[in-house]
């Protein structure tokens, strides 16, 4: 075992690999570092499976064969390779987005265990989406809601409900002049899937502009559908407090872990850890103790304070810490992993939906007309586990990290209308004009096993606090920075003087100390928060999101997810930086249109949308050259120096 290399900036993930280690547990850190050098071709994208005649792959460096049997060159199949990973990210943001709608529709026909409870949320899209609410109840306008989410699945012709419920007109003139403006989110991605197999598309500039309406499906069919529908059907995120690392596991209660990203079972779950916590003393526990994992976590963290265990590359850890009764897991960034090391310890992994099984995990079929029902059958399975513990294999850590969460656009708006009723905007947007904040930076995305976790997150956002940059987070990347203390007051040293200001004035008449130096926006769907942000503050000043001085960043990317999302933005013009090479270096053309500024010739991602691709692995670096950005923006707009 080589575990004496550090694998996080976390320490108690390096207590538990160590143990896990000694004990001869694999985890994907070890099983990372049995396979040292990923596979030169794969890493550049070069490796063709699309048909029979294969594989095929484009010698390196323009040593061996350039083309593959069919005669699709380097350019066709590495382009053709990242549509194919776009596709994969939106179909399960999409899948999201779809399950969601459903509930929402069964939810509003009352046969359903669910209820909306974020009635303004709902007036405000139905509105949006020019629904007739006068006089309507509820329910009627919450099934014309969920029908027009589900139109977006099946129309044939115009654009997306949800795109022109969000997007600027100046952006959708841009598109449709394009002609990557998507239809359905379910046509595009047929289209898609048809237009990357093989002997279809091999224009790679064309295969280039397919990923950007992957891009469009996945910003307004899979984040903006999926976080306003669950903002309906669960209320709106508000400020909260809660706490991160792994002390959040209680040695006197019996520990339910939730992993993965639709919240529906999530919700119950933790509704029935509450009402069953009786079961839970009667089997000798303290009570019920619910954690959570990725982006499952941060949805119940936002909306109910729940703390958090882990972020994604960790999440086999959390099991050594031989505390956990059960982990729950319905969709994506799943590591099957996860079963083998749960079969060392009293661990049930509980699988829940009829697509998503692991071989050797408990299945309990979750469905929303059953959902209390299934809710209640996984918590007393956790609790029958709890006598189960092997008291000798438990590692318990002390130490937690408090963190802030909750901040939707509504929770924003309502901390800013403190110091401007009429205008609440106003005081944000002064400090972007005035130079207080030099910009906003998105920090969003994923941990990776191939990386020192959190390092990269943690290092991005440190360099942007300290220029002045107003950071929001998301995702996995959001666990990073609370678990340092970039959530919480003591953060504040980081940042710079003239943004910690801002963040004080604004926090005290809110009736806080301050803003914490970075601001929760939730889960990965919930991208579309920062989104609208950009877009309501771009409105405000009448240019367009391309225009301001915005970056979005994605330090430790693992999942094709990140790479749409980072591409949704790049559609509205906003640069984005990846810190984990995307696997297109194997053509010298794609680099060139994703990666190269307006300047330089032939056409370019800058020079359509305004924003452009940054992949720089060193965040230090990677920070100056957003900072750099940022200040062109500035400049651009005519904004202080
Ligand atoms: Ni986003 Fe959330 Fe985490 Fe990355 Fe995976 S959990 S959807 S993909 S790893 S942030
Ligand atoms: Fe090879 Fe072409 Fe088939 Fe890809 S599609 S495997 S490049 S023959």
């Amino acid at each position: 075992h080589t575990h004496t290399q550090r694998i996080s900036l976390d320490h108690d993930f390096e207590v538990l690999y160590e143990k896990a280690c000694e004990a001869g547990i694999d985890t994907a850190f070890s099983r990372a570092k049995q396979t040292p050098v990923p596979c030169p071709f794969g890493s550049a994208g070069v490796c063709c499976r699309h048909c029979l005649e294969g594989p095929c792959r484009i010698g390196l460096n323009g040593k061996g064969p350039q083309e593959g049997i069919c005669g699709a060159n380097g350019d066709t199949i590495v382009a053709r390779n990242l549509l194919t990973m776009m596709i994969e990210g939106a179909a399960g943001h999409a899948e999201h987005g779809r399950e969601t709608a459903l509930a929402l529709l069964e939810a509003s026909e009352g046969h359903s265990d669910y209820q909306i409870k974020g009635v303004e949320k709902l007036y405000q899209v139905a509105a949006g989406l020019g629904i007739e609410t006068n006089g309507k109840a509820v329910e009627d306008i919450g099934k014309q809601v969920a029908l027009k989410a589900l139109e977006d699945f099946q129309k044939q012709a115009g654009a997306m409900n949800w795109l022109t419920l969000h997007a600027q007109q100046q952006s959708i003139d841009k598109w449709d002049e394009l002609g990557i403006t998507p239809v359905n989110i379910h046509l595009e991605i047929s289209k898609a899937v048809t237009r990357t197999s093989m002997g279809c598309d091999a224009d790679p500039i064309n295969l280039l502009l397919g990923c950007l309406t992957m891009g469009l499906v996945d910003g307004f069919g899979g984040l903006h559908l999926s976080s306003d529908l669950q903002d309906i059907l669960f209320g709106v995120p508000k400020l909260v407090k809660s706490n991160f690392r792994l002390g959040v596991i209680k040695k006197e209660m019996v520990n339910i872990a939730v992993h993965g990203h639709v919240p529906l079972l999530s919700e119950k779950i933790v509704e029935w850890s509450r009402k069953l916590s009786e079961e839970a003393k009667a089997a000798g526990a303290a009570g019920i103790n619910v954690v959570g994992i990725c982006c499952s976590g941060n949805e119940m963290l936002m909306r109910h304070g729940i703390p958090a265990a882990s972020s994604f590359s960790s999440q086999e850890l959390v099991i050594v810490t031989g505390m956990l009764e059960a982990m729950i897991v319905d969709v994506q960034c799943i590591m099957p992993g996860i079963q083998k090391v749960a079969e060392c310890y009293h661990t049930e992994i509980i699988t829940t939906l009829p697509y998503v099984k692991i071989a050797g995990s408990t299945h309990v079929n979750f469905h929303t007309d059953k959902a209390d029902k299934a809710a209640q059958d996984i918590v007393r399975k956790a609790i029958a586990n709890f006598p189960k513990r092997d008291h000798q294999k438990i590692t318990s850590f002390t130490g937690t990290v408090e963190a802030y969460a909750g901040f939707s656009n509504e929770q924003i708006i309502e901390a800013l209308s403190a110091l401007n009723k009429e205008d609440p905007l106003k005081p944000l947007l002064d400090a972007i004009t005035s130079g207080a904040i030099r910009g906003v930076a998105a920090i969003v995305g994923c941990t990776n096993v191939r990386e020192f976790q959190d390092w990269g997150n943690v290092t991005v956002a440190k360099e942007l606090l300290k220029n002045n940059v107003l950071v929001v987070a998301t995702g996995c990347s959001a666990h990073s920075l609370a678990k340092h203390n970039l959530m919480n007051m003591q953060g504040l040293e980081y940042c710079g003087e003239s943004l910690r200001g801002v963040l004080k004035a604004i926090g005290q008449a809110a009736g806080l100390e301050s803003l914490p130096p970075t601001l929760h926006m939730g889960s990965c769907v919930d991208n579309s928060r920062p989104a609208d942000l950009l877009t309501a503050v771009a409105n405000r000043l009448g240019v367009e999101v391309k225009d301001l001085p915005a970056v979005g960043s994605c330090p430790e990317t693992h999942s094709p997810k990140a790479l749409v999302i980072g591409t949704y933005f790049l559609a509205n013009g906003v640069d984005v930086h990846v810190g984990v090479n995307p696997q297109v270096s194997g053509s010298q053309f794609v680099t060139d249109v994703l990666c190269n500024g307006a300047k330089d010739d032939g056409l370019n991602l800058e020079k359509l949308f305004g924003g452009k691709l940054i992949y720089e692995k060193d965040p230090v670096k990677a920070a100056a050259i957003l900072l750099r950005r940022i200040e062109e923006k500035r400049l651009a707009l005519g904004l202080s120096s």
